[in-house]
């Protein structure tokens, strides 16, 4: 099994205490960052398709998404290979009734390596306060907004229907995540949707120049 293989089926089987050295090794073997990062999403796919046949149950994918989080410590530094430009500030979140975060940190790791100040309000983050982080940062260049869920795309559309309707202007309103798609961000008035991390910092770039 290659080293790379051997990082997916950890993440896989949620053993967080392994991760992080096979990960090194997947590096020092010559792997990319972005290779080893492509194979530990693919693992939290395989434990999502099992999740959804009922092989396995919430405690074994909060396990899972804990141990893909190890392995991205692993390499931040390599994916940070940060611009020294500074590029203004970016907010993002996790849109309310929504947990998931490994997706937005990365999003947030790769916006904040192009080159952006990132203000992370975490999950569940409400529209209200949203609009409260974008009040306080007046100067904000990208909005950005993150759900893994279907259930909470309607709460990322009352986020964009907040900002967007309020008098507040001078950035861009980004939004991804799994069920996300670019119809859907058209329809509720997104600027951009973005499929990955690495497009959303791309994208974020464009829209800030
Ligand atoms: Co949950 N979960 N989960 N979960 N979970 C999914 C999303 C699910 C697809 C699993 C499944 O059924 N197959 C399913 C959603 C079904 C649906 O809505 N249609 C699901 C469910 C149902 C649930 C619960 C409801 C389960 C329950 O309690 N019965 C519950 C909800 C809790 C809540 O949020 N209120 C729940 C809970 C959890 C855990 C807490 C256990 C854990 C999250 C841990 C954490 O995030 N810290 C978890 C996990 C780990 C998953 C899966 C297995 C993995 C998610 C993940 O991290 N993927 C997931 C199945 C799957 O994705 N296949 C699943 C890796 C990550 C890198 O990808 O987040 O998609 P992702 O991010 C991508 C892109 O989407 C994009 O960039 C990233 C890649 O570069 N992206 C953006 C993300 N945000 C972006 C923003 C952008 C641009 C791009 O611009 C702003």
């Amino acid at each position: 099994m290659s080293k790379i293989d051997e990082v997916k089926a950890t993440v896989e089987k949620g053993k967080a205490k392994l991760v992080g050295g096979l990960v090194q090794e997947a590096l020092n073997e010559g792997n990319s960052a972005d290779d080893v990062l492509q194979a530990m999403i693919g693992a939290m796919g395989v434990v999502g398709g099992k999740f959804s046949t009922g092989e396995i149950f919430v405690p074994e994918m909060l396990i899972a998404g804990k141990t893909m989080q190890k392995g991205v410590e692993v390499l931040r530094p390599v994916l940070a290979g940060k611009d020294s430009v500074s590029l203004g500030k970016c907010i993002i979140g996790t849109v309310e009734g929504d947990l998931h975060d490994i997706g937005k940190n990365l999003v947030a790791l790769m916006i904040e390596s192009a080159g952006f100040e990132v203000i992370d309000l975490g999950v569940d983050v409400s529209a209200d306060k949203f609009m409260e982080a974008i009040k306080a940062n007046p100067d904000v260049k990208i909005v950005a907004c993150s759900a893994l869920l279907t259930t909470t795309m309607p709460a990322m559309k009352a986020t964009v229907a907040a900002v967007k309707d309020s008098s507040l202007t001078g950035f861009k309103v980004m939004v991804g995540g799994a069920p996300i798609t670019p119809e859907f961000a058209d329809e509720i008035g997104a600027d951009a949707y973005t499929p990955d991390a690495g497009a959303a910092a791309v994208k974020a770039k464009e829209l800030a120049s």
